[in-house]
């Protein structure tokens, strides 16, 4: 045993094996990679050690099939599903993702019980809620990714649009993943300059539009897969707040009990994320229009997560 903490990742495919990358490359602890297929997460886990002395890690890395390994880490990040194959609808998906994450999550936390978890794993919003009642944890300890990979394609696009440093944007996102995701342009900047004073109207439309689909067009170009590179970056930079106690600001989902006046759901708003997990819901008073499109988008994740009937 070291001192180092300790990051499990469960599913180790390709965001999950890019979570591991980075994890490693950043020293933020040592990794247990698991996955249910054999030899995957072995064959991986000592790949990305074997890497060690060139990139200059001493965090160690462990592949597995099973949990025992798994036990007191600091942070489990569940990437552990099935992507949507052809015939199968949303709602397949959903409930073939949500046996898989129960199962994942009743595993860890029996050997986890003071983790902090972090989901992945599609349809984000609902996966997050089913995660949350499965472990039994405090809700700032169970949070979902999504706002922060959206926020970075938001950024991504700002940046070339006019040519800056993407160091210099900072986007703001709220609501659920994907297409019903809200940008709020007034409070996404580039060097502290909303991008509404940068930019007309119709192209921050056409970069927003295009975040909202920025998953749809990775799968368009790969076919067989989906984005992992930026979303494993994102998941990494949640990893990094918690286990460096940043105290930082980023869009995540995180549970709301009021807040936005939503009560008893998860969707995405900005959080401080720090040791404790989300240690604080950061609201902001929207304007009509924002707020609208807000209560569409948990609407949207409302209707998801009442079909799992948790
Ligand atoms: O913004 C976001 N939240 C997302 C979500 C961004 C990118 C990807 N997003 C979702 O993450 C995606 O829709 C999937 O639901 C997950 C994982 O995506 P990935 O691209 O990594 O999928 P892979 O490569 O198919 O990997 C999934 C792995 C694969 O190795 C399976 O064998 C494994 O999950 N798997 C399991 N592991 C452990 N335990 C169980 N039960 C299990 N079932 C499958």
């Amino acid at each position: 045993m070291t001192a180092r903490a300790k990051i499990t990742v469960v599913g180790a495919g390709n965001v999950g094996a890019s979570v591991a990358q980075y994890a490693v490359e950043k020293e933020l602890g040592d990794v247990v990679l698991v996955d249910v297929v054999e030899g995957i997460p072995q064959g991986k886990a000592l790949d990305l050690l074997e890497a060690g002395p060139v990139h200059g890690y001493d965090s160690l890395l462990t592949g597995s099939n099973t949990y025992d390994e798994t036990a007191n880490s600091d942070i489990v990040v569940i990437t552990a599903g099935l992507a949507r194959k052809p015939g199968m609808t949303r709602d397949d998906l959903l409930f073939k993702n949500a046996e898989i994450v129960g199962s994942v999550v009743d595993q860890v936390v029996a050997r986890s019980r003071n983790a902090i978890l972090i989901l992945v794993t599609n349809p984000l919003d609902a996966m997050v809620q089913l995660a949350w009642k499965k472990s039994g944890f405090p809700a700032g300890r169970v949070i979902g990714m999504a706002g922060v990979l959206d926020s970075a394609r938001f950024r991504t696009f700002i940046a070339r649009e006019l040519d800056v440093s993407v160091e210099n944007v900072n986007a703001f996102v709220l609501g659920g993943h994907g297409d019903s995701m809200v940008p709020l342009p007034r409070y996404s900047t580039v060097a502290g300059i909303p991008i509404t004073d940068l930019l007309p109207p119709d192209r921050i439309q056409a970069l927003v539009t295009r975040t909202a689909n920025g998953g749809a067009e990775i799968v368009n170009y790969l076919k067989t897969g989906s984005a992992y590179y930026a979303p494993a970056a994102s998941a990494v930079e949640m990893v990094e707040a918690i286990l460096k106690d940043k105290k930082k600001i980023l869009p995540c989902a995180a549970y709301l009990n009021g807040q936005y006046g939503v009560h008893g759901l998860y969707v995405g708003v900005p959080v401080k994320l720090g040791r404790r997990g989300v240690e604080q819901v950061i609201e902001i008073k929207l304007t009509a229009d924002e707020q609208a499109a807000f209560q569409r988008s948990v609407g949207a994740v409302r209707e998801l997560v009442e079909k799992l009937k948790l």
